[in-house]
């Protein structure tokens, strides 16, 4: 098949009411994404089994977060500094730049420049781009930033991916052994013992890592195993709230800590410093192997 670019509103739909790209691969791998903070909220291989948790109780509204999916955090992870809790990208309206089909897949660009809004919060001149890619077993989501002002600034950043499990109990995540992780649930510095990690109660924690270094992760579970890359974010959270901190969540069913995951590519331990005009990248693979 030869490379072909999709016209733009052959993409667009809605999605629970908002707008949204809805994109299909030639093999029938599906994905989609809302404008507002492009915010991915369902991917499916060829098989049309879907990989990405996504809240029932979700809300969808203007300047408000949605549960599951892929939020995309900018330009503050957490409460790490003055902003709101994980950044404005992910509750600001998006563009769609570019959209096209090849027999690479189906692929979407989402761009969000600094407005008045933005620059009210953050006085920095930037433009953002989220880059997804979708094709047989693989998903890649490629986020870049541009400094756009004609002074430095520095971010910090994640793809805050919830990947659906069947049993978050019966799941592990390798990769990590012997890696320096903040527990942030008692902010305190720690060492990941010998085995993977397994998960039956709360955990958030930040693993970190080193810019240099890509990280591949394998997510486990029974009849089934998610490849988890990273490249250029160093560090990696893997958060789960479990049962109390749900039932705290309005917005998440009171069981369904037992459905997802998140292991989120991320840039926080060494904010990303960007001289007028340079830009940055990283990257998100998730496939799923047999
Ligand atoms: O990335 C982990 C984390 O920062 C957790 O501490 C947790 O509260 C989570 O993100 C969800 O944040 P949110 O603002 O989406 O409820």
């Amino acid at each position: 098949m030869s490379e072909a670019v999709a016209d733009i509103s052959s993409v667009l739909t809605e999605f629970n009411g908002r707008p949204a790209v809805a994109l299909q691969a030639p093999d029938g791998a599906q994905a989609v994404l809302l404008l507002q903070g492009a915010q991915l909220v369902s991917w499916r291989g060829r098989d049309g089994r879907e990989r990405l948790y996504l809240s029932e109780r979700a809300v969808y509204a203007d300047g408000q977060a949605v549960r599951g999916g892929v939020p995309v955090v900018f330009p503050q992870f957490e409460r790490r500094g003055p902003l709101q809790r994980h950044g404005f990208a992910r509750v600001l309206p998006w563009t769609l730049a570019h959209a096209e089909v090849s027999r690479d897949g189906a692929l979407a660009v989402l761009r969000l420049e600094s407005s008045d809004t933005t620059l009210a919060q953050w006085p920095h001149a930037f433009a953002a781009e989220l880059t997804v890619n979708v094709s047989d077993e693989r998903l890649d989501v490629e986020f870049e930033v541009e400094n756009t002002g004609d002074a430095p600034l520095s971010f910090t950043a994640a793809l805050h991916t919830y990947v659906r499990v069947q049993e978050v109990e019966e799941t592990s995540l390798e990769g990590l052994r012997g890696q320096t992780y903040l527990d942030s649930l008692t902010g305190r510095e720690a060492m990941q013992g010998l085995g993977s990690v397994t998960v039956d109660a709360e955990v958030d924690r930040i693993y970190w890592g080193h810019p240099e270094h890509d990280r591949m992760l394998l997510l486990r579970e029974p009849g089934r195993t998610l490849v988890i890359e990273q490249q250029n974010f160093p560090d990696t959270v893997v958060w789960n709230p479990w049962a109390e901190k749900a039932a705290a969540l309005a917005d998440l069913p009171p069981t369904d800590f037992r459905r997802f995951l998140c292991v989120e590519a991320a840039a926080i331990g060494e904010p990303v410093q960007l001289a007028a005009g340079e830009a940055w990248w990283g990257r998100q693979t998730l496939r799923t192997s047999v």
